[in-house]
């Protein structure tokens, strides 16, 4: 049995987030994690809200609500909806977790140990009214390139110029409109990974078998331009993780808090603290240290791509300057972006389907095939709503639920509500379960190397066997002449459900469940082969609602009206 660690970027704290993050990280990491449990692997499946920064505390203050509450409302609402979606998590945590403000201070602590944080004074922009530093988006001003004025401390809107505060003419504040403004020097805390730039380097090229996405992505921000910048870790904000070394007070740091991607990480070792203080196991350790019984797991990070320079360089340098023996991603699966019928999706716009919409309309199989089956592994890809359509009538509903639905309704019209008994396979069957052999073994190689399209092309292949099958069988012609005959045919395409079931569960678990159920099993399980027959004559079973409704032209035309954004 393998031990699998398995984390999915956490999503920011501010808002709902669409199908297009959903299939770039938690959706993908899902399914292996389904697919591992499935063949009996040891699975630690690990998610978050990413709580900290200035998204947080801006999106609070326009909800007119303290960030901490705000945050926690928010957590509640994400993990609805990701039980919603059936994500497998073994927990769901917060990065502002107490457990998580412990950790982070300790690596930091670590760091400044081993050398690694160097700190930097700053000409900041303080605000008297508001009695704080004004970080990027917290000023406002007149923009010295074009004039436009309402230019922001990081960038102006309207020529695009990357700014400092300090650039801004006649400066305000955005909080409180406050002109009372003052440039103070502040220190702040970089994390030197100019230091590790070989270390990391060395440790990219050992990993030829990465997706060529995650490791050009990596080797760009190594070798262009001035190579490895070192980064700032911390902020002048009031939510976030107070700047400590270790538990111990950081003389010059008062009043500051770790930059949101230093903390954001760790969260996923702090998680499995959480998910132990939350009674649901014990020692965490073995998961994450390599001296306490980690050494021979296995660690699968999933994330879009614009996420990939952070665990490619910013975290494992962290982890590597601590000196300590935690556990080192094995693997980085990384996506391209999904785009949404002819544009890309948009937070601001509400265009797009957004992951509660999804579900108002539809259950989450529906979705999860789709997108599993159209993931964005080698190029940005694109949810059109004919296609949708299209793969949901066609996959879900022609291929899968038709089978499901066609067999069982033939046998309770011939034989009744049970397995039927007598006559015996042939060569038909023969060839059936060589193909679906064939294909079950390159099904199971594609996800076991994260191949996700290549996975679910090969099954809806192993559905059409069935179809396939049962079409040239012709159980209702068979019935006239060779009733016995009959039976075996039938016997033998009501035990594929079950089979169906235990390899579609990853990609459709409540399908995958009401199938099993329907043929009165527990719930899905994998098969040992596909010769196997858990369905023995006499066994009864019942004939299952409609697995998948056909999506009809007018819901179509209306969702995609629906979805196209307000602006
Ligand atoms: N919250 C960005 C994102 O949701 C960020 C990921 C953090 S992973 C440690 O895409
Ligand atoms: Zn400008």
């Amino acid at each position: 049995m393998a031990r699998i660690l398995i984390t999915s970027a956490i999503p920011y704290i501010n808002g709902i987030k669409h199908l297009g993050n959903l299939v770039g990280s938690q959706l993908p990491a899902d399914l292996f994690a389904r697919y591992h449990r499935a063949r009996g692997n040891e699975v630690m499946f690990l998610c978050a809200t990413d709580e900290h920064g200035t998204p947080a505390e801006l999106a609070a203050a326009k909800a007119g609500k303290p960030v901490a509450d705000y945050c926690a409302e928010m957590h509640e609402v994400q993990s609805e909806i990701a039980d919603g979606f059936r994500l497998s998590f073994d927990h769901f945590g917060r990065s502002s977790s107490p457990q998580n403000h412990a950790l982070t201070q300790h690596f930091a602590g670590r760091l400044a140990e081993a050398g690694l944080i160097a700190e930097v004074s700053e000409r900041q922009v303080y605000s008297h009214a508001d009695g704080r530093f004004l970080p990027d988006r917290y000023i406002e001003g007149t923009c010295p390139n074009c004039g436009y004025d309402r230019a922001r401390g990081d960038q102006c809107e309207n020529c695009t110029k990357q700014l400092d505060p300090t650039d801004l003419i006649e400066p305000r504040s955005a909080i409180s409109g406050s002109t009372d403004l003052e440039v103070r020097e502040t220190k702040h805390l970089y994390l030197r990974q100019s230091q590790m730039r070989d270390q990391l380097d060395a440790w990219i090229d050992s990993k030829a078998d990465w997706p060529v996405l995650t490791t050009s992505i990596a080797k760009k921000w190594l070798h262009d331009g001035d190579g490895l910048q070192d980064r700032g870790i911390t902020r002048d904000l009031d939510w976030g993780v107070p700047v400590k070394k270790g538990g111990a007070d950081w003389p010059g740091m008062e009043g500051k808090v770790f930059y949101v991607w230093f903390d954001a990480p760790i969260e996923y070792i702090a998680c499995a603290a959480e998910w132990v203080d939350a009674g649901k196991g014990s020692d965490w350790e073995r998961w994450w240290r390599t001296d306490k019984g980690a050494e021979d797991v296995r660690y699968v990070q999933f994330m879009g791509k614009d996420n990939v320079p952070f665990h490619t360089l910013s975290f494992p340098a962290t982890i590597m300057g601590s000196g300590e023996p935690w556990k080192l991603v094995d693997y980085i699966k990384s996506f391209n972006y999904l785009n949404y019928d002819g544009g890309q999706f948009s937070t601001s716009q509400g265009r797009g389907v957004f992951m509660d919409q999804a579900l108002s309309i539809l259950p989450a199989d529906y979705w999860r095939w789709w997108l599993l089956s159209h993931a964005p592994e080698n190029s940005d890809s694109e949810f059109t709503w004919e296609n949708f359509q299209a793969s949901v009538n066609k996959d879900l509903a022609d291929v899968l639920g038709n089978f499901v639905s066609r067999v069982t309704k033939f046998c309770r019209s011939k034989f009744g509500e049970q397995v039927p008994e007598g006559g015996s396979y042939g060569p038909a069957e023969a060839a059936a379960i060589e193909e679906l052999t064939g294909r079950i073994k390159a099904y199971e190689a594609h996800m076991e190397a994260i191949e996700i399209r290549k996975a679910a092309s090969e099954l809806r292949a192993i559905w059409v066997v069935g179809n396939e099958y049962l079409q040239s069988a012709a159980p209702w012609t068979a019935f006239k002449t060779d009733p016995e005959a009959a039976a075996a045919i039938t016997r033998f395409a009501l035990n594929l459900i079950p089979l169906y079931a235990g390899l579609s569960a990853p990609f459709i678990p409540d399908a995958a469940d009401a199938m099993a159920k329907a043929m009165g099993l527990e719930g899905a399980q994998w098969p040992g082969s596909a010769e196997d027959t858990p369905l023995v004559a006499g066994a009864a079973f019942t004939v299952p609602d409609v697995l998948f409704a056909k999506i009809s032209d007018d819901q179509r035309e209306e969702w995609q009206t629906r979805f196209a954004g307000t602006r």
